[in-house]
């Protein structure tokens, strides 16, 4: 065989979003029998199908790893030949229209370590059906569109799973032989399959109760191993105001008797909308000071909210197809950073959430998996589960609220549950809701869901003395991405200002809706060259090019009255200061640290703005303005423009970050913002090279009464080469020894540090006796966090590249999701230089040809590679 060409890997066939058909039948009722085991579940399904429309077409029933043990068809048992297996989908020839058709097969949970279906995690056994689980439990049309009324039993050991959970309500139980018990739940409202749920297990509660708006009384539960019973109180806070806020914000009440969550240690992903029954990865649910940080907080607040919304965003108005899928993620995300915005700081909500978009959806959209928020075509609808379809999605969803504004955005939301509850749709559905609700043509706004890539947008004003007026010269482009080499230009609404650098003031915010590739406005009324402040709010998701001054920058750093403005002017002060560095200029810091000076002393800004303002940009984001991302020298210059800023303010910072201390833990917004700023502080008296900094940090380390500030300590020191370093890993690890979620964040600390040895660390850490790959949240603290670290990830050896290679190949043989999950950042090949390129491609290819490859990790590897 020729070793010096690859052959390109036998990828399975694409799904594609136009071959849409309708079900050919319908189960509007399932009663499911578990005989729960971990080693052996006996799983007796009885379905009652109807066949849809008129056609001899037999009922397919989709099953993954399933072997009949018998099939019934109204009462009656079929013979081997009446029945089929064809790839796992079981065929059955039906004469009449209505038929009971009864399966039942045998499942090893304990066996399961894709976590996809029924699996035991520590002593538990849970489910996880989204997308395509369910047909790992039991023979179903395992598709969003066909909805059913679930009637669950479970029988088990009683002295090992004493707690019986399925979706819906409880309605029976009663004692068995042989010590063991049974539940009965029925779920009266019709869903598809993905939204099954059971847990069975040892559990403690939390339970408390919320009084819906028209007064019914639900009854909360939060179930998790006894011990973490006092770390539940933050997710149920959060619970009952996120059923408050859906009251109020959309009139959407809760609908059945209970709801429950359940937390568990061993999840693909942050958590899982069951109806009525969420299933929670244990660190989204888990807090208390000691162990969970400010921003952990804020994501069990926003996860807790964002599945719990999905009740009605996702269970009562499902996805027609997987096509479909932002759908629900789209909007439920839009839901959820809208309900975190009212609970906290709207401001710096925003901040946060565009620099994830930023981090995650323009890499993605700039790269080899680049696909439309409503995707053509997919080999596994696991890889969809994307920063496209979540959070640029939810960006889809703010545009149009900000077109219709609040009145008749609600007007069209209000249209869309009514109109479709119940039902299985479409996005084109929810557009024509809001077009419907809000009376308004969203007919080329409909592009954002079909052509992928982002929008760049250029805005060059032009001041004319003479007549006072501005004209700017406002045009598009949208990138190719694969598949999709012309694109139409998008409907872009773009919020900007004008403002009198004079007054320090603008003539009123205004939209201007862009619809073609180029467009000029003209203002007027200026005695002298305004400051533009575009894409206020960061309204559209777009890449803005303007092209401004350093003072220009410094003044909308100092005087914007848009927050999200404020903070974009001061980050692109650093991005040029360090471009231009990395370019071979000087390092220009001086406006940069007088922006920051002035910044810091403004009283009328709380201090997590402040945190935002003065960080520097992020190294993958500045690897993100080059064409050609050079690693080392984003590094270097990122370090010096610290180290400088550090030094010319080392005072500023000493008195902030003694101001910033506080006597005593408190989650009130005072505090948190206090412990915000005063990480940055800590951060930059470090960075100044001052003698005392890596004792200063030890010293937060040593006395902080609270997770935020010991971690934040602790990832300073892990980036610094101080003896202080090492006493602080080792005095972690001893303290929280046997704490999984904080074991994860040890792991996570060195993975992301800026330690010239990250590699070798990185290497020594997959051999810990607590590292395993069996735990998807151990192997993301890890290796995910590793393939973040660009400067470590990308060292020239290509080390890096075949670590997190090796990794992506021993997991796809237990967990193909959690694997598929870490090829994305070998997929940035193409964005690096020659040498580093070519290292990346050998690893994909590497993984590609692996004999037995998931389909996951195959769709990642060649589309990465193409
Ligand atoms: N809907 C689930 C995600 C399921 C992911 C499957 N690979 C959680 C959420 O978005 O709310
Ligand atoms: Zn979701």
């Amino acid at each position: 065989m020729d070793t010096q060409t690859t052959q390109a890997p036998a990828t399975p066939p694409a799904i594609r979003r136009e071959d849409y058909r309708p079900p050919l039948w319908l189960v509007p009722e399932i009663s499911l029998d578990f005989d729960l085991d971990p080693q052996a579940t006996r799983v007796r399904a009885r379905l009652t199908v109807e066949r849809a429309g008129s056609h001899d077409r037999p009922l397919r029933l989709d099953g993954d790893g399933l072997t009949p043990l018998a099939v019934v068809v109204d009462g009656q048992p079929l013979a081997e030949g009446d029945w089929r297996l064809d790839d796992g989908v079981l065929i059955v020839a039906l004469a009449g229209n209505t038929h009971v058709v009864e399966t039942e097969v045998e499942i090893a949970p304990a066996a399961n370590t894709q976590l996809m279906g029924l699996y035991a995690s520590g002593g538990l056994l849970c489910t996880q059906c989204e997308p395509e689980g369910f047909r790992r439990i039991t023979f179903f049309p395992d598709r969003p569109d066909v909805l059913s009324r679930f009637d669950v039993t479970m029988r088990a050991d009683k002295a090992a799973y004493p707690v019986l959970l399925a979706n819906g309500d409880p309605v029976e139980q009663g004692e068995g032989a042989d010590g063991t018990h049974w539940a009965r739940w029925v779920d009266p409202f019709p869903k598809p399959s993905y939204l099954f749920a059971l847990v069975a297990g040892n559990l403690a509660c939390n339970a408390d109760s919320f009084t819906t708006m028209s007064g019914r009384e639900v009854k909360l539960g939060i179930w998790v191993a006894e011990s973490d019973l006092p770390r539940t109180g933050h997710a149920m806070t959060a619970l009952k105001n996120s059923m408050a806020w859906d009251e109020k914000a959309y009139g959407r009440e809760y609908d059945l008797d209970v709801f429950n969550i359940v937390a568990v240690a061993d999840f693909n992903f942050g958590a899982m909308e069951n109806k009525g029954l969420n299933i929670f990865n244990s660190r989204y649910i888990l807090a208390d000071p000691e162990t969970a940080t400010d921003p952990d907080y804020d994501a069990i607040e926003s996860v807790v909210a964002h599945e719990y919304f999905h009740n009605w965003s996702g269970d009562r108005v499902t996805c027609r197809d997987w096509f479909q899928l932002s759908l629900k993620e789209g909007f439920t995300v839009y839901r959820d950073q809208e309900f975190s915005a009212d609970m906290g700081s709207r401001a710096v909500k925003r901040i946060e959430d565009v620099r994830v978009l930023r981090a995650a959806q323009f890499q993605e959209d700039g790269g080899p998996l680049a696909h439309p928020v409503r995707p053509e075509s997919y080999m596994e609808i696991s890889n969809f589960y994307t920063a496209t379809v979540y959070n640029k999605g939810a960006e889809l969803i703010r545009m149009m609220a900000l077109l219709l504004g609040p009145e008749r955005f609600r007007k069209g939301t209000d249209l869309y549950f009514d109109r479709h509850d119940g039902q299985a749709v479409t996005c084109e559905d929810f557009v024509k809701a809001m077009e419907e609700g809000g009376g308004i043509d969203l007919a080329q706004f409909r592009l954002w869901y079909s052509q992928a890539g982002t929008p760049r947008v250029t805005a060059r004003p032009n001041y004319d003395p003479a007549t006072g007026s501005v004209t700017i010269a406002i045009r598009q482009t949208v990138p190719a991405t694969p598949g999709q080499d012309d694109k139409a230009p998008m409907a872009i609404p773009l919020k900007f200002a004008l403002f009198d650098p004079a007054t320090g003031t603008h003539h009123g915010e205004e939209v201007f809706l862009l619809e073609h590739q180029q467009a000029e406005l003209r203002k007027e009324g200026f005695t002298q060259a305004p400051v533009l402040s575009i894409n206020r709010s960061f309204a559209a998701p777009i890449i803005v090019e303007a092209e401004q001054s350093a003072e220009e920058l410094a003044f909308l750093a100092a005087r914007d009255d848009d927050p999200f403005s404020r903070y974009e002017a001061m980050q692109q002060l650093m991005i040029n200061g360090l471009l231009g560095h990395i370019a071979g200029g000087p390092l220009e810091s001086d406006v940069i640290i007088d922006s920051i000076r002035r910044t810091i002393a403004d009283p009328s800004l709380d201090r997590a703005f402040v945190a935002e303002a003065v960080r520097l940009p992020s190294e993958a984001y500045l690897g993100d303005q080059m064409q050609i991302v050079d690693p080392d020298a984003i590094h270097a210059a990122r370090d010096s423009l610290q180290q400088a800023i550090g030094q010319a303010l080392e005072s500023d910072w000493r008195t902030v970050h003694a101001e910033c201390a506080r006597n005593g833990f408190s989650l009130s917004a005072d505090a948190r913002e206090a412990r915000k700023l005063r990480t940055v502080a800590l951060n930059y008296i470090v960075a100044s090279g001052a003698p005392d900094g890596a004792a200063l940090a030890f010293d937060q380390y040593d006395r902080a009464d609270n997770m935020t500030e010991r971690q934040a300590a602790l990832a300073i020191l892990a980036s610094g080469a101080s003896d202080e370093r090492a006493q602080a890993l080792g005095k972690f690890y001893d303290r929280y020894a046997g704490n999984a979620l904080v074991i994860d964040k040890w792991f996570q600390t060195q993975a992301l540090a800026f330690h010239p040895e990250t590699v070798e660390i990185v290497e020594a850490l997959e051999q810990h006796p607590d590292f395993t790959l069996t735990n998807p949240n151990r192997a993301r603290a890890l290796f995910g966090a590793f393939s973040a670290n660009q400067w470590a990830f990308n060292r020239k050896d290509g080390k890096g590249y075949r670590m997190v290679a090796d990794t992506i190949i021993a997991l796809d043989k237990l967990n193909p999701q959690t694997a598929a999950r870490l090829v994305p950042p070998l997929g940035r090949w193409r964005r690096f230089d020659a040498a580093r390129g070519a290292l990346m491609r050998a690893e994909l290819e590497r993984i590609a040809v692996t004999p037995n490859l998931s389909k996951d990790v195959l769709e990642q590897a060649s589309k990465s590679l193409a």
